[in-house]
This record gives C-alpha cells, sequence and structure tokens, in this order.
C-alpha cells in the first residue's frame, strides 16, 4: 500500500499534543511534536516516561494485537518474539538518503536527494499516515545522561515495538526529557510504519509500507524514516543518530562517532586498557565484544559492541563511550561455542525479531545448538524442519538486550567521561593478503588502514564471491557526509591528539592456507593477538619492519598450546609483492572516485607503501 493522499488534515482534528505533554518539557519539543502530529493526524499522543509500568502496557497490548509473542516464562522470562512482515527484514541502503544542501557533501559512497525535494516527497508521504494508531513521543539521551559526551534526542513513532526496543537500546524517557531545556540541543526524528488504519481498517502484526524512506539532513540534524519498522531503518537512535547524524555533528565539533566495539582489558600484570575496533559487517564484531579469552589471567571486559563515540580528553587523550545502553546482535551464529557470554545475556527480558519458536516456547536459531530441536516454527510462523530448504531462523533475525544485563559489562561501561582509548583496531575479512596483525607505522598509516577496510563477499546474492567489498572504517552505509572529508577530519583528530593519539592496529581473523582452511582458530585465540597489540601499547613487545606496518618478531606472538604450526604463522603473515602491488592499484582506483577531496596523505601512504614493497623484493 502506498499513501498518495497529499491532504493535510485540519489540525483541529488532532489530538492535543501539548495537552498531553508532561509540564516540565521543553516548549520547543511540545511545538515540533504538536507539528508532526498535525501532519500525521495519530488518534492519539503519548509522551513515553520509561518506565517499566509503561514498557508493560506496551508490551501486553503488542501480545494482545499479534505483534509479540510472549515466551515461556520458564525459559525466558519477560521475553517476546516478534515476527516482521517478511518484506521487512533488514536496513535497506538502497532507501537510504542523505540529504545535505550540496551532493558534494555527501560524497560518492551516499544516495543524495535534493532536501527541498526530499521534505516535499516527505510530507506527501507522512500526511496522515498515522491515522487509527497512537503517536509515541520518545525521548533517548545516547550516552550515559548528563554526560559532557552524550546527546539528546527525541523520536517520534507510530510503532510500540520501536518503543520497547527503545527502550532497552538508549537510556529512554522523563529522565532524558528532563535534560532538554530551551539551550539544549537535541536531534529530532520522525518515525512513521507508513500503514495508517483507515475506515475501521484491522491492524496487522507488522505494519509496514513497500515504500521506504529512510532520510537525514545533516546540516538541520533531523532524520525522517518511513515505511520500515525494522532495525536500523527504524530505531533511529542507533545508526541515524548515533553514526549518520553524530559523523556530522562530531565533524563540526572535533570528535569521533565510529561503528566500534570497545572493550576493556586487564592482562597478567593487572594492567588495564581499553580498545575500540572497527569491524566490518559479519567478522564477528559482538563475539570480540564478548570475548572470553585463552590467555590464564586476562580479563576481557565489555563496554560496547556496535558505536563508539572518541574525543579528545581535557588531559589530551582519546576517550570514548559508547553511546548505547543495548544491544541489537544477529541472532544466528551465536552459541554457547562462539559467544558464551551472549548466550548468558539472553536469560531473560529480551525482544527476538524473525528467530525460530521451540514447541516449548522457548527460541532457537541456526548455530545456538548443532541439532535443531524437533517441532520448531519458523520465522514466518510455519512449521519447520531440517528439510524445509531454508533457514529456521531468519539470516538477519535478531536479539534486543540491556547491555546491564551482560555479565561481562566493565564496571566502568557508563563513565560520564569516558574511558581512555589505548589502541584502535581495523579488521576486516580477506581470506587473502592482510596478515593476522599488524601496526601501522604512525596515524596517517593508521587512517590509510582505515580507509582501505574491506571483506571478500561471502555470499553469491551480494556479488561475486571474493570480490573486495570496500568498507572504509566499517562506516560505508553510516557516514552522513564525504567519505573523502571524513578521512580528512581523522587526519586533523591525529594532528589534535600528537603524540598522545593511540596506536592503531590492522587485524584479520580470516586468513585462509591454500587448502582453503583457516589458517587462525580465531574466538577465544584472538586474545593472544591482542596480548601482542597491548604490549606493543606498553612497550614490552619487539616488531619487525615490514612493507604494511610492524608485525610481531619470530615467537613474539604467543601460540603455545594451539594447533598453529610455523608454517602456518608463515603464512599468516605472509606479503605477496606481486599480489600487494595489485590491491594497492586497486586501492588507487578506489581512492579516485573522491577526486580532489582525498587527502593528499592517503596517496602519499600509496607512494609509500609501493617503496617498501620494492626495497622488500631487492633486499
Ligand atoms: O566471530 C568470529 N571471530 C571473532 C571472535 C571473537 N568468527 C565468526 C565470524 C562470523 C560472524 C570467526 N570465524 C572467527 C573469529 O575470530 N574466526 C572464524 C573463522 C574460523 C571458523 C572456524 C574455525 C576456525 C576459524 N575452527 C573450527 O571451526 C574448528
Ligand atoms: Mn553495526
Amino acid at each position: 500500500m502506498t499513501i498518495t493522499s497529499a491532504r493535510l488534515t485540519n489540525s483541529s482534528s488532532t489530538p492535543d499534543a501539548a495537552g498531553t505533554a508532561p509540564k516540565n518539557a521543553d516548549p520547543h519539543i511540545v511545538a515540533w511534536v504538536a507539528s508532526i502530529a498535525s501532519l500525521t493526524t495519530p488518534d492519539a499522543v503519548v509522551w513515553c516516561d520509561g518506565s517499566l509500568a509503561e514498557n508493560d502496557r506496551l508490551t501486553r497490548m503488542m501480545v494482545d494485537s499479534g505483534t509479540l509473542l510472549r515466551l515461556n516464562a520458564e525459559h525466558r522470562p519477560n521475553s517476546f518474539l516478534a515476527r516482521s512482515d517478511p518484506s521487512d527484514v533488514a536496513r535497506v541502503e538502497a532507501r537510504t538518503f542523505i540529504c545535505s544542501e550540496s551532493e558534494d557533501a555527501a560524497g560518492p559512497t551516499n544516495n543524495w536527494r535534493e532536501p527541498a525535494e526530499m521534505r516535499g516527497t516527505l510530507s506527501t508521504l507522512f500526511a496522515g499516515s498515522m491515522r487509527g494508531r497512537t503517536m509515541y513521543v520518545v525521548p533517548f539521551s545516547m550516552g550515559p545522561l548528563g554526560s559532557p559526551l552524550a546527546k539528546l534526542g527525541v523520536q517520534v513513532t507510530d510503532s510500540p515495538y520501536v518503543v520497547v526496543s527503545t527502550r532497552i537500546m538508549t537510556r529512554m524517557g522523563a529522565d532524558a526529557l528532563s535534560l532538554i531545556g530551551p539551550d539544549t540541543e537535541w536531534v529530532p526524528a520522525v518515525h512513521s510504519v507508513g500503514a495508517p488504519l483507515v475506515n475501521g481498517a484491522k491492524d496487522v502484526p507488522w505494519p509496514c509500507n513497500e515504500t521506504k524512506y529512510i532520510s537525514h539532513f545533516p546540516e538541520t540534524r533531523e532524520i525522517w524514516s518511513y515505511g520500515s519498522a525494522y532495525g536500523g531503518n527504524a530505531l533511529l537512535a542507533k545508526k541515524s543518530f548515533a553514526l549518520r547524524i553524530a559523523s556530522v555533528l562530531a565533524r563540526d565539533e572535533g570528535w569521533l562517532a565510529e561503528h566500534m566495539l570497545i572493550l576493556k582489558i586487564t592482562n597478567t600484570r593487572g594492567k588495564v586498557f581499553h580498545i575500540a575496533a572497527a569491524f566490518p559487517s559479519a567478522c564477528g564484531k559482538t563475539n570480540l565484544a564478548m570475548l572470553r579469552p585463552s590467555i590464564p589471567g586476562w580479563k576481557v571486559e565489555t563496554i560496547g559492541d556496535d558505536i563508539a563515540w572518541l574525543r579528545p580528553g581535557p588531559d589530551g587523550r582519546l576517550r570514548a563511550i559508547n553511546p548505547e545502553a543495548g544491544f541489537f546482535g544477529v541472532a544466528p551464529g551465536t552459541g554457547r561455542s562462539t559467544n558464551a557470554t551472549a548466550i548468558d545475556t539472553l536469560w531473560g527480558n529480551t525482544i527476538f525479531t524473525n528467530v525460530a519458536l521451540r514447541e516449548d516456547g522457548d527460541v532457537w536459531w541456526e548455530g545456538l545448538s548443532e541439532k535443531a530441536p524437533d517441532n520448531l516454527t519458523d520465522w514466518q510462523g510455519n512449521a519447520w524442519s531440517s528439510t524445509s530448504g531454508s533457514t529456521a531462523a531468519h539470516p538477519n533475525s535478531r536479539f534486543t538486550v540491556a547491555a546491564a544485563q551482560c555479565p561481562a559489562i566493565a564496571d566502568d561501561w557508563q563513565d560520564p567521561e569516558g574511558v581512555v582509548i589505548d589502541a584502535i583496531i581495523f579488521g576486516g575479512r580477506r581470506a587473502t593478503n592482510v596478515p593476522l596483525v599488524t601496526e601501522a607505522r604512525g596515524w596517517e598509516h593508521g587512517v590509510f588502514v582505515g580507509a582501505t577496510v574491506s571483506s571478500e563477499r561471502t555470499a553469491a546474492a551480494e556479488g561475486t564471491v571474493g570480490e573486495l567489498r570496500r568498507d572504509p572504517f566499517a562506516m560505508m552505509p553510516f557516514c552522513g557526509y564525504n567519505m573523502a572529508d571524513y578521512w580528512s577530519h581523522w587526519l586533523e583528530i591525529g594532528e589534535t591528539l600528537g603524540t598522545q593519539a593511540p596506536k592503531i592496529f590492522q587485524v584479520n581473523w580470516f586468513r585462509k592456507g591454500a587448502d582453503g582452511s583457516f589458517l587462525w582458530p580465531g574466538f577465544a585465540e584472538n586474545s593472544r593477538v591482542l596480548e601482542w597489540i597491548l604490549d606493543r601499547v606498553d612497550g614490552r613487545a619487539a616488531a619487525l619492519d615490514t612493507p604494511l606496518g610492524w608485525k610481531p618478531v619470530d615467537g613474539g606472538l604467543n601460540v603455545d598450546g594451539i594447533n598453529v604450526t610455523h608454517r602456518d604463522l608463515t603464512q599468516l603473515f605472509d606479503v605477496d609483492p606481486d599480489a600487494w602491488f595489485a590491491e594497492l592499484d586497486a586501492t588507487e582506483q578506489f581512492f579516485a572516485t573522491f577526486g580532489d577531496r582525498l587527502p593528499a596523505s592517503l596517496t602519499a601512504q600509496l607512494t609509500d607503501i609501493r617503496r617498501r614493497l620494492k626495497l622488500s623484493i631487492e633486499n
């Protein structure tokens, strides 16, 4: 169903947004809510306070309407299963727009639309789009309430699923609203599933619209999302605010909004470190964020699994917060052997979306156990068996759970000042070329490493298998402005940090041998790589110069007690000059797509690495 009616309903027939507002609500917010209500004409406006009572009211209502299914409380207390419309199962990058005044400001990696044109499109779509529904007003803080690194936002939405999800993923409700005064900066986000209930039409469990727009206005710091209730399309605090809009705020204010996990690590000597790490999708970022290390005496604790906001602190060192309050993780592949901590986090108080249902009222997904239980119901609500020829859980099925419920959450995860970052890591999924670990020669080389992050395509549906999918800084779908300008901004932050800048490392858990098997065991054993990284930070590990940066000396990486041979290690760190000359040519072509906005320092890095490769052949 596509809404084409452009007629604005008379505002006198819309509910009184101001009358229902909390007494302390800032008048700007009240006026904005009233204007959105008069555009979208909901039946009611509800200001959310974030309380447990409100949450229980909403979940009970959604159970009654069929949007949520209550799981068996003996197995999964206070937990629910949502089944989305089969057409609304993932973020839609093709329908995600950056509406900056100039196309160049959005850059070649974003879908750009002229702001005025997009406003016209949206005002048509949103006109009357909430008829027959309730519009919820959802104030939230990204980052600990009142933290100098936090930012405030208000989302209006006609999806109660989005309300209860945002309550888990952010600090949502009355406390956030109280922090907004007349001079407080806040980001407005408008969301409608685009499915008005007219003429007494009966609702469906997962209303949405085949027409979708996830639109960002970087200059006015606004978000407008239409047609989807799924994940990043609808939970606008996450990718839309905390990455796309925040990256623009960060550029203008001298900080960084990044697609990074944050870890706290205590080594055997009792020394505490914090690291931030960026990985593209399908690299096991949440698994690393909840790592159980194999090194005796080591402790790894979680601060965040997806987004980091980083800012030079008063002492000149880089500090980071996790702006989120929950995990919205991919379920399939999450099991006791890959991520026991996640499994221990999901015991209850969790919203599952598009996973399979067991006959005992618990949930299941591929990878939760080796063998599928009997009598499963698949993510679409149909009887499923291993001979069905499809997966029981959707490959992009999710859990939504509070970070506070993670048994490995670090004690400083809500430190309002942020944690000092000791190292930055860039990862990728590369069967060839990229070594297990290298240390960048300096900040500028590190920015080159970030700009060249990539993964090989793993599914035929994504294109030619093996072909490189570039995902600079893992920010390709999330940077709210020109990616080349973003690289320049990273270079400027490096100048600000100067000698206090954290070291930058590149890792690759996914290199394969000639026989096609993984050379590195990964998972818990990745702690050995982190150990080398932190020993480098601490000035305790020796390193050898390579054309790609510093690598561990022979015997420098601890592989005691694991099945990694000297031959495997040689292959894990092998640098094939011919393959690298070809890779750098491809990188040069990629860089050329940014024209004259490409920072000269990245071209200089290309030249420098080519020079080092030539030298390595001559010697
Ligand atoms: O998450 C992964 N990590 C990071 C863990 C902290 N995965 C899963 C990726 C898909 C989301 C990995 N897969 C990792 C890894 O380090 N490494 C691999 C590749 C791999 C897979 C299986 C084995 C070894 C490597 N070995 C056996 O299955 C016995
Ligand atoms: Mn992510």
